[in-house]
């Protein structure tokens, strides 16, 4: 005879089960040291967004302890002619509706992205519905104003930060990656550690959607790779190599082969592909 139990528990159960998985999924910010903001500093409309927007983020620098800096809504797109320099004990916030948009004829050095890190602590990058966006046709099709590269991405981080969150943003025709975390090029090979990428939507970049060319501790969720085309590899997400990483889950796309060139190629056409994928460990090539 089989056990009666009654459709309630079933139910009970399932919650149970459920609320499980989501603490499960998000266990890793329970492991987020940083504070959340004490002061906010709100950008003041500018028609160069970068002079803005950098004060605001020198202002917070300035500032003991956490703050949050808001660039609001208004209506118009922020034109930033020059990198971003990020601080520590900062969150960065894009209103629903904001673009920051590199300006034409800015950014022609090979190296030049929209926002960089100085190897800091306890940053985040927030925008739904925000969108980084860069000129991706414009530096392939003027070589003349544009230096050829693959190095301009919407969002690097690559001098060793640590505690990195970026959530809810649209990377767009970046002339490299929409978001690229790698070597500490000034010497000391510090890999970035604990960075979340959460609900992110990389289109129309040039080489890839997301690149990890070496870090420590990595978690990407639910993200949107696409339309990524240009130059090689020319795919959603590359990380380099894969040996060494621990998998807490398995890859979403499994089924298109578990190495990392496969799961580039399974994104590299006009299709899109969601997917998730937690990763844990060194993720590192050579410099
Ligand atoms: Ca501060």
């Amino acid at each position: 005879m089989r056990p009666f139990i009654p459709l309630a528990l079933l139910f009970v159960i399932a919650l149970v089960t459920t609320t499980s998985a989501q603490q499960g999924e998000r266990g890793e910010e329970d492991e987020w040291p940083c504070s959340p903001p004490r002061s906010v500093i709100i950008v003041k409309w500018a028609e160069d967004a970068s002079k803005a927007i950098q004060a605001a983020i020198d202002q917070a620098a300035a500032t003991p302890g956490p703050d949050k800096v808001i660039i609001p809504h208004v209506g118009n797109p922020w034109i930033a002619s020059e990198t971003l320099n990020l601080c520590g004990e900062l969150t960065l916030e894009f209103e629903p509706g904001v673009v920051l948009w590199a300006k034409q004829g800015k950014f022609d050095d090979k190296n030049h992205c929209l926002i960089k890190d100085e190897g800091v602590e306890c940053v985040t990058l927030r925008g739904y519905v925000g969108t980084l966006r860069m000129r991706k046709h414009d530096y392939m099709m003027d070589t003349e104003t544009y230096e050829p590269s693959e190095w301009r991405h919407c969002v690097k981080f690559n001098f060793g930060s640590e505690y990195v969150r970026i959530l809810g943003l649209t990377m767009e025709c970046a002339g490299g990656d929409g978001i690229y975390v790698g070597w500490d090029t000034r010497g000391a090979a510090r890999p970035c550690r604990h960075v979340w990428i959460r609900d992110v939507t990389c289109r129309d970049n040039l080489r890839q959607g997301i690149s990890i060319t070496y870090a420590d501790g990595v978690t990407i969720e639910n993200c949107l790779l696409t339309r990524t085309a240009g130059n090689n590899p020319g795919g959603g997400w590359t990380l380099s190599p894969t040996a060494g990483i621990t998998r807490s889950r398995p890859w979403r796309f499994a089924s298109a082969g578990s190495s990392t060139m496969r799961a580039v190629a399974c994104l590299s056409t006009w299709s899109a592909c969601r997917w998730r994928i937690r990763e844990a460990g060194l993720i590192t090539s050579s410099p």
